[in-house]
């Protein structure tokens, strides 16, 4: 009797030791959000999954991308996985600047977000000079479209994530008699405006980014010229330059790492290539999955890539 009320102490004793050494994450689910393009969601999923490999309870929310930081500063979003340099990096180190979320790390992966043409607009000479921008002011007509007043037409990402920085940009270059931008209602009329204009040949300028899945088809950014630390009119400068060649960072709410150590050391290691994230998006936007599927097959095909982040 005396030994096995001895053995269960330390039984006790040693079990409160081991969880102290390693503190258990929270029962408390880790919320992620999802937004309006397919490698951050089905990469929201792909987390998800990462994380319930861990034990840890996931909740996904639909988010405003720009509204998220917020979101995650006061603590009711968790984590941001694709924090893009240029269309969010404001709104990420303006909730920084107040406090309460953190950068966790930088993907491997490099981004641009930027307009431009799909390649056989290159290939083919439809507006020779391009993909330098000054070769925009000798062929508006190549771009125009039923709803474009003659002008040639940028078509935009969805207001949401650029505000007017392209209207502002056009009218900087002095091309604002020329070009008008009309603003996408997402992701998906973006593509099928690629599609159609593909199929007939024809000229086209849409909002596109990389990584994403067009990087295996061929898409070329127009060169801009070059971004600088305060040249875009809401930093200070004119507006008269491109996109910057950026980062893509990781955030997270700044009791994450303490509630939940085992999941925050995972996020931190976490890191994808351009081939990862074009992977992602390839699976909805090319292959028809949907994003929960896309992830369930990405971590069963590359075990290789994320089991190191949970070691
Ligand atoms: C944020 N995005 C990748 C759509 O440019």
């Amino acid at each position: 009797m005396k030994l096995k009320n001895t053995l269960s102490a330390a039984a006790i004793g040693l079990a409160s030791i081991g969880s102290h050494a390693m503190a258990a994450d929270s029962a408390e689910p880790i919320v992620i959000p999802t937004h309006n393009w397919s490698s951050q969601v089905v990469m929201a999923y792909v987390i998800g999954g990462i994380f319930e490999s861990l034990g840890d309870t996931v909740e996904y929310v639909p988010a405003d991308s720009q509204a998220v930081y917020e979101a995650i500063r006061i603590g009711d979003v968790t984590i941001s996985h694709e924090v893009w340099q240029s269309t969010f990096g404001a709104s990420f180190y303006n909730a920084m600047a107040k406090g309460g979320i953190i950068d966790a790390g930088t993907h491997s992966a490099a981004t641009l977000e930027e307009m431009g043409v799909p390649q056989y607009v290159i290939d083919d000479n439809l507006c020779p000079g391009l993909p330098n921008w000054e070769a925009l002011k000798n062929c508006p007509e190549v771009f125009a479209t039923a709803d474009s007043e003659g002008k040639g037409r940028w078509l935009e990402g969805p207001q949401s994530w650029h505000g007017d920085l392209m209207p502002i940009r056009l009218e900087a270059l002095g091309l604002g008699d020329l070009y008008t931008v009309k603003f996408a209602g997402g992701a998906d009329a973006i593509w099928a405006e690629l599609a159609s204009a593909k199929k007939e040949g024809r000229g086209i300028i849409t909002f596109n980014w990389t990584p994403n899945f067009t990087d295996a088809e061929g898409f070329a950014f127009i060169e801009f010229p070059a971004y600088t630390d305060g040249c875009r009119v809401a930093d200070g400068g004119d507006g008269a330059c491109g996109s910057p060649k950026g980062w893509l960072k990781k955030a997270a709410n700044y009791k994450f790492p303490k509630t939940h150590p085992a999941a925050y050391s995972a996020f931190s290691k976490l890191d994808f290539s351009s081939t990862d994230i074009g992977q992602m998006a390839a699976l909805v936007d090319i292959d028809g999955m949907s994003h929960q599927d896309a992830a369930a097959k990405w971590l069963a095909d590359h075990e290789d890539v994320w089991k190191p982040f949970v070691e």
